[in-house]
């Protein structure tokens, strides 16, 4: 299967990911995975931070003239930042680790948990690794998830629909590329009114010293029915992608399809009914259609073949430059907490980190249900499964 780990602090030397199951033979070039990462440090509402970053990735290993060989995917992220902290932040003994040290935890973050747990005086220690500049090497990673989806035609998009309280008017249907549309907005809104508002709210928290969250829409197209699992608790695609987004630093809530509004529901408005598809309609559904969308897309914990459709909700971050109340951790006083650099908010970051999270899933889903080695052994897999489904209309007598 496919899975990965990544290592590196905030203000440390880089971020790195391994990517270990890809398949051989996907062509793969740094500047796929650039382009993600470039869109993950857009947004309005970031700090400072962004620009002295200009993230770009080394890949270290797993490729070989542009094209994946089967091998763990090393991927290497400097950060740039690094050069202001080389003194508070070098690995070797003598560095200076009294500088900028953390001792008044904010309510929200890592820090005062992490600090008792690791049992560190200083609570910089936790805070370089639970920042969400980690999710840099996800974005990397997921990148390379992404190539290999997009070889099964699957699309991955998201758009923020709520933003420090506004809300976002859907539109009728969403734009192909969704992510594109998105990327074209500052806060990644497609409702042009909300998007103003929006980025009004955050110059004002900005100035309130405050910080604001949001939900993003997370949108897959093109994936095939049955992927995941009803037949175990772990295998159930809707828990591993909940999963997977949840881990997403300062994100409190996920919905697949209609969510929580589905439980005030009675069951004939909860559901999506079944129908023959159209002739000529897409293989993925294996010929069924529905003209509602209230699952998500998920079933039983398997993918239906429609569109899966998923909500990512984020607290407002927890660093604010007028701080809440704390306590010191070496006096034991009652103190403001620490107010570090930051940003006022990253939901449209968010979203971009969302997408990578759900292709390192459904990338695992993938190579779960069709195998392969190599990319031409998983299109193989992938073209049978089609036909087993073409197989069971033609048994109705309906042209595939
Ligand atoms: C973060 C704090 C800020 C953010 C950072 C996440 O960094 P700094 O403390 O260096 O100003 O900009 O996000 C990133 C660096 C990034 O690449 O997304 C935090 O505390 O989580």
């Amino acid at each position: 299967m496919i899975r990965f780990t990544t290592a590196g602090e905030s203000h440390g030397r880089a971020l790195v990911a391994i990517l270990e199951g890809v398949p051989a033979g996907l062509a793969l070039a740094a500047a796929d995975i650039d382009a993600e990462l470039t869109r993950r440090m857009q947004g309005y509402g970031r700090g400072g931070r962004m620009k002295i970053e200009a993230d770009r990735v080394q890949i270290l290993s797993g490729v070989r003239a542009g094209e994946t060989i089967g091998a763990p995917i090393a991927l290497l992220v400097e950060n740039k930042d690094f050069a202001n902290w080389s003194e508070v932040m070098a690995v070797e003994a003598g560095a200076d680790p009294a500088k900028r040290r953390l001792t008044r935890p904010r309510p929200g973050h890592a820090d005062l948990a992490g600090a008792l747990k690791y049992d560190r005086r200083d609570a910089r220690d936790v805070l370089e690794r639970s920042s969400a500049r980690e999710t840099v090497a996800r974005v990397a990673a997921g990148a390379v998830c992404r190539r290999l989806l997009a070889a099964f035609g699957v699309e991955i998009g998201s758009h923020v629909v709520a933003l420090g309280g506004i809300e976002a008017a859907l539109p009728a249907t969403l734009p192909v590329p969704l992510d594109r549309a998105a990327d074209a907005s500052p806060v990644r809104c497609l409702d042009p009114v909300a998007e103003v508002e929006m980025v009004a709210r955050i110059d004002a928290a900005r100035k309130e010293g405050d910080t604001l969250g949001g939900v993003a829409e997370v949108v897959v197209r093109g994936l095939v029915v049955g992927l995941g699992s009803h037949i175990a608790w772990d295998r159930r695609l809707d828990g591993r992608l909940a999963a997977a987004w949840m881990s997403i630093p300062a994100v409190k809530a996920v919905e697949i399809g209609l969510g929580v509004q589905a439980a005030h529901l009675p069951g004939s408005e909860a559901h999506d009914e079944i129908a023959r598809a159209a002739p000529g309609a897409a293989r993925n559904a294996g010929g069924f259609a529905r003209a509602t969308n209230r699952a998500g897309g998920l079933e039983g914990g398997m993918t239906t073949g429609g569109p899966l459709v998923a909500r990512v909700a984020m607290k407002p971050l927890s660093t604010l430059m007028r701080p809440l109340a704390s306590v010191d951790l070496e006096t034991g006083a009652a103190a403001k907490a620490q107010a570090e650099r930051s940003d006022v908010t990253a939901v449209p970051a968010m979203g971009v980190i969302a997408e990578a999270m759900a292709a390192l899933v459904l990338a695992d889903a993938y190579a779960e249900k069709f195998g392969g080695d190599s990319l031409g052994e998983m299109r193989r897999n992938v073209g049978g499964y089609l036909a087993q489904l073409d197989e069971r209309r033609g048994a109705w007598g309906v042209e595939p």
